[in-house]
């Protein structure tokens, strides 16, 4: 066994702290992506997943349990009331930590082989607090032992991630810091890079280690080619990049063969751009291997790239959860926040589905509530607009993004600090609604949508 074999790497899925939270096929892809890097190189990889729902220890606590019911890998988290940071206290809801409890994350850090090396992953960058505590906890533990903080909210926040206490922070694909890291911490080059603009070249992600292995996320491309106001996907990746559609049915196949997994969430921007490359071959390919699986889409698709012929492969090849990115069905909204759908496409869109064989509550249409300076009319409008072309309006409330177009007009119409405190980039506090979106309107909205 060489030296570099003995070193340890220790991964860590920090907590989720907010006003609520939901396990929406959460899965921690990047952080699992870098394990699978670290393995590929001869390295032992551990991780801790602070949002596993069913760890064994929370049947014997007496606060805090498991979800009772869990459907295809999506379900409740375990939650815990804990105090508001100062920026929330005067928000009139409680705030929780989702997730384990922290003796059970104490335990999980004192049962890990003695990390040489600690990789922290974070997500909404409003979720910051939960990545801060796992760091001071793991710094007690191990105080000598490096920790690195890379993920969407390292990338996002620059400027306030590095108050974390990891030793180092990395914004960006961390496929490409690779070589950096091997070099800084342990005087190695790596024996396996991947290439950046071949995802194929990445190794599968280590989803081995979760501790669930009940539904399995998957990526056919990183990126997106539009440009939405709202969206940060071009500040998380460069430029838009699609795997080879039989590469991503292998991967299918192999967590489905080996591990059981039927259940699988995708992760994609785009995942129907590009249809005759991407999205068709590999539905086809899913039908011709006979793998009977179901997919789940709770990142939205786009609308613009529905046909007859997708729809129909989409609905035999088990895509039971389809949503889809509309925002408004206000034409100047459409156009200013990017343009990639109008009405006429989500009318047709639904139509094709409809003849697939997809009912109307199937077919789940996002609509951006709480953009700077949006009328509540405009989200009335908009979900009557698609109640009656017989789809399903599900409000996606606005989280403001540093970097993004929009982000300028947020911070001037937001009654937050936003540039001082990404706590208020929450989009539950509906930061940049206008005063007319008052909390009961927004209810009477949310119950607009199921049709009440
Ligand atoms: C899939 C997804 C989801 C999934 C769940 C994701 C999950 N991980 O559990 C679902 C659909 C549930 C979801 C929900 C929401 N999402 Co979302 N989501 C994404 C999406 C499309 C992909 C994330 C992902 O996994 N990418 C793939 C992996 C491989 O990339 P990665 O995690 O970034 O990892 C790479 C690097 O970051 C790095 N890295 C990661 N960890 C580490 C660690 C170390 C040590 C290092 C060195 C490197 C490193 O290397 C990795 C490989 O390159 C992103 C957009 C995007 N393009 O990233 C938005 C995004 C994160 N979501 C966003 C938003 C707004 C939301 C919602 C609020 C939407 C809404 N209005 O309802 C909800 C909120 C959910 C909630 N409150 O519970 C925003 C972020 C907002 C914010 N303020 O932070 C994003 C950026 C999209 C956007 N609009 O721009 N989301």
């Amino acid at each position: 066994m060489t030296s570099r074999n003995k070193k340890n790497i220790l991964l860590i899925n920090p907590w989720i702290y907010d006003f609520a939270a939901y396990d929406l096929w959460i899965r921690p892809l990047g952080l699992l992506y870098m394990g699978a890097l670290f393995r590929k190189n001869g390295y032992h990889v551990d991780f801790i997943d602070c949002l596993n729902a069913y760890h064994p220890q929370l049947k014997s606590h007496t606060r805090i349990k498991s979800p009772k019911r869990y459907i295809t890998g999506h379900g409740k988290l375990p939650q815990e009331r804990i105090p508001k940071p100062q920026a929330l206290k005067g928000i009139k809801r409680n705030y929780n930590r989702y997730g384990i409890t922290p003796d059970i994350f104490a335990y999980e850090l004192e049962s890990c082989c003695t990390p040489d090396l600690i990789l922290v992953t974070s997500m909404m960058t409003y979720w910051y607090p939960g990545v801060f505590e796992v760091i001071r906890i793991t710094k007690q533990k191990f105080p000598a032992v490096p920790v690195v903080l890379g993920g969407i909210y390292a990338t996002l926040c620059p400027e306030h991630a590095p108050k974390s206490g990891a030793d180092t922070t990395i914004g960006g694909a961390g496929e490409k810091q690779l070589s950096t890291l091997l070099s800084n911490f342990f005087g190695h080059e790596p024996s396996y890079s991947p290439d950046p603009d071949d995802l194929d070249s990445m190794p599968y992600p280590a989803l081995d280690l979760l501790p669930r292995k009940d539904q399995f996320p998957i990526l056919t491309s990183m990126g997106c080619p539009y440009d939405c106001t709202y969206c940060a996907s071009h500040l998380l990746t460069d430029n838009f990049r699609q795997r080879k559609p039989e590469r991503v049915v292998d991967e299918i196949q192999f967590w489905h063969r080996h591990f059981g997994v039927s259940q699988f969430s995708i992760y994609d921007d785009a995942l129907l751009v590009n249809p005759h490359e991407m999205a068709i071959p590999m539905i086809r390919e899913i039908i011709k291997r006979g793998l009977t699986c179901q997919f789940h889409c709770p990142n939205g698709l786009h609308i613009s790239q529905i046909t007859p012929e997708l729809s129909k492969l989409l609905h035999r090849a088990g895509f039971s959860t389809i949503r889809f990115g509309f925002e408004s069905s206000n034409p100047v909204t459409q156009l200013n926040t990017g343009g990639k759908v109008n009405n006429e496409q989500l009318q047709a869109a639904v139509r094709y589905l409809k003849e697939a064989g997809y009912k109307s509550e199937d077919i789940g249409i996002y609509l951006l509530c709480g953009l700077p300076g949006q009328e509540a009319a405009e989200l009335r409008d908009s979900i009557r607009y698609v109640q009656l072309h017989g789809a399903r309006p599900i409000i996606a409330e606005y989280s403001p993004i540093p970097g993004t177009a929009l982000w300028d007009a947020a911070v001037h119409g937001s009654r937050f600090d936003l540039e001082g405190e990404p706590l208020f980039h929450n989009n539950s506090l509906l930061p940049c609604s206008s005063e007319e979106l008052t909390p009961e309107m927004y209810n009477d909205l949310k119950m607009m949508t199921r049709g009440r």
